[in-house]
C-alpha cells in the first residue's frame, strides 16, 4: 500500500508538513460498480512476473490525462516524457478538452489501432472507459492508471498521488484549522463522475462525522468540471447561495486556482478560507495577497515519472500489477505494489507563505 521506502515528493523546507500516510482506499460515487471486476489486472491475471527482466527500449506508452487544457496535466506527462527519455521509450500524449465521462473512449480506441505498447491513463469515469481498456488489454496493451483510477479490472496498476484515505484527511484538517473548526463549509469538485475527487470526497465525508469535527457542517457538494470558468462561477454562487459560508475546500487544481480568484477580488477576501489541492505555480498570488493561507498537493511530475516507470516494467515483464511485486522507479526509488494493483507515490505537501517560494512547479 505504500511505498517501500516513504520519502518527501520535494526538498523539506521549513514550515513544510508532511501529512500522514494512512491506509488507502479507493472509490467514489461509483465505487461499488467499478470494484465489482474481482481485480484481476487486465491483462496480467495469468503472467508470472520476472524481477530480472531486463527493462525493454523502445516501448510505446500513450499518456492519455483527464483533459490536455490543464496545467496540472501539462505538468504529469512532463515526468512522463522525462521518464520515457530516460528509458529510451517513446512518449506520446493525447486526450479530450473536456473531462466528460466518456470523452477518453475514442482516443483509447485509437491507441489500439496504433498498436501502443502501454496506456497511461487518468480515467474520468472509473466504467465509462473499461470496455475499451479491456480490448486494449486483450490486444495485449499494458494499462496504467494514475492520477484518477479506472476500475480495477481494466488496468494492471494505479499510481495513487497519496492515500486515498491520507488526501480525505488532509482536506478536512486543513479547513478545520482555517475556520477554527466551526461553520458551513462547501467542497467545489471537479466532475461529479471522477474517481479520484469522488473517492477524496467519501473520506472528508466520513472525517466530517467524526467528534472532533462536529462544529463544521457541510452544506453543499458543487461542481465546476474542471473547467475554469464555470469553477469561477460555482464559487461565486455557493458564496452567494450560503451566506454563512466559512470556507471552500477544492480538491482540484483547477476548482481551487478558480475560487481563489474570485475570492481576491471580493468582498470574501479575508473572510471566507479557500484551500484543498493547487499547484504552487498556481496559488502563489492569492497565498502573497492573503487570500489563501494554506493548501496541499504533491509534486505532479513524479506521478507521470513513475507511471512510464511502472509502464515500462509491466512491459518487460519484471511486474504483472501483482500485490508484493517491486521495482525501480528512476530516481524515485524503489516501489512495491500494493492490494489491488496500487503504488502509492508519497505524501503530499502543504504550502503556506511560508514555503511556497520554495517551489516552481
Ligand atoms: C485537477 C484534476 C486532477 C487532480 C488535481 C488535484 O487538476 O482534477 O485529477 O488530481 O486537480
Amino acid at each position: 500500500m505504500q511505498p517501500r521506502r516513504s520519502r518527501r515528493l520535494v526538498a523539506p523546507a521549513a514550515g513544510l508538513i508532511a501529512l500522514t500516510v494512512a491506509l488507502a482506499a479507493c472509490g467514489g460515487t461509483s465505487k461499488d460498480d467499478a470494484n465489482t471486476g474481482g481485480g484481476a489486472p487486465a491483462g496480467g491475471a495469468a503472467a508470472t512476473a520476472n524481477p530480472d527482466a531486463p527493462l525493454k527500449t523502445g516501448v510505446k506508452m500513450a499518456f492519455l490525462p483527464k483533459q490536455l487544457n490543464n496545467p496540472y496535466t501539462d505538468i504529469e506527462v512532463s515526468g512522463g516524457e522525462a521518464a520515457l527519455g530516460e528509458l529510451k521509450g517513446d512518449y506520446k500524449l493525447v486526450g479530450p478538452n473536456d473531462a466528460s465521462a466518456s470523452s477518453q473512449v475514442s482516443y483509447i480506441n485509437t491507441l489500439i489501432q496504433q498498436q501502443q505498447d502501454v496506456i497511461g491513463i487518468a480515467a474520468n469515469d472509473p466504467n465509462a472507459v473499461c470496455p475499451s481498456l479491456k480490448q486494449a488489454a486483450q490486444a495485449g496493451i499494458k494499462v496504467v492508471a494514475f492520477d484518477s483510477d479506472a476500475a480495477k479490472d481494466c488496468r494492471d496498476v494505479f499510481i495513487n498521488q497519496a492515500t486515498t484515505q491520507g488526501i480525505g484527511e488532509s482536506l478536512v484538517k486543513m479547513t478545520s484549522d482555517l475556520v477554527g473548526g466551526q461553520g458551513d463549509i462547501a467542497i467545489l469538485s471537479a466532475t461529479p463522475n471522477a474517481t479520484n475527487q469522488n473517492a477524496w470526497i467519501e473520506v472528508m465525508k466520513t472525517e466530517l462525522a467524526k467528534p472532533q469535527y462536529s462544529g463544521l457542517k457541510l452544506v453543499k457538494i458543487a461542481y465546476g468540471n474542471d473547467d475554469d470558468q464555470a469553477s469561477f462561477q460555482q464559487a461565486q454562487g455557493l458564496l452567494q447561495s450560503y451566506p454563512n459560508l466559512k470556507a471552500i475546500v477544492s480538491p482540484t487544481t483547477v476548482g481551487i486556482a478558480a475560487t481563489a480568484r474570485y475570492v481576491s477580488s471580493s468582498s470574501y477576501k479575508g473572510k471566507v478560507a479557500v484551500t484543498g489541492l493547487g499547484t504552487p505555480n498556481q496559488m502563489r498570488e492569492y497565498v502573497k495577497d492573503g487570500t489563501v493561507k494554506q493548501f496541499a498537493l504533491w509534486n505532479p511530475a513524479d506521478i507521470g515519472y513513475l507511471a512510464a516507470y511502472a509502464g515500462v516494467a509491466l512491459a518487460s515483464g519484471q511486474i504483472t500489477g501483482a500485490e508484493g511485486e517491486t521495482f525501480t522507479a528512476g530516481k524515485l526509488g524503489e516501489y512495491t505494489i500494493g492490494k489491488d494493483g496500487e503504488i502509492v507515490l508519497g505524501p503530499p505537501t502543504v504550502f503556506d507563505a511560508n514555503n511556497i517560494d520554495q517551489f516552481d512547479f
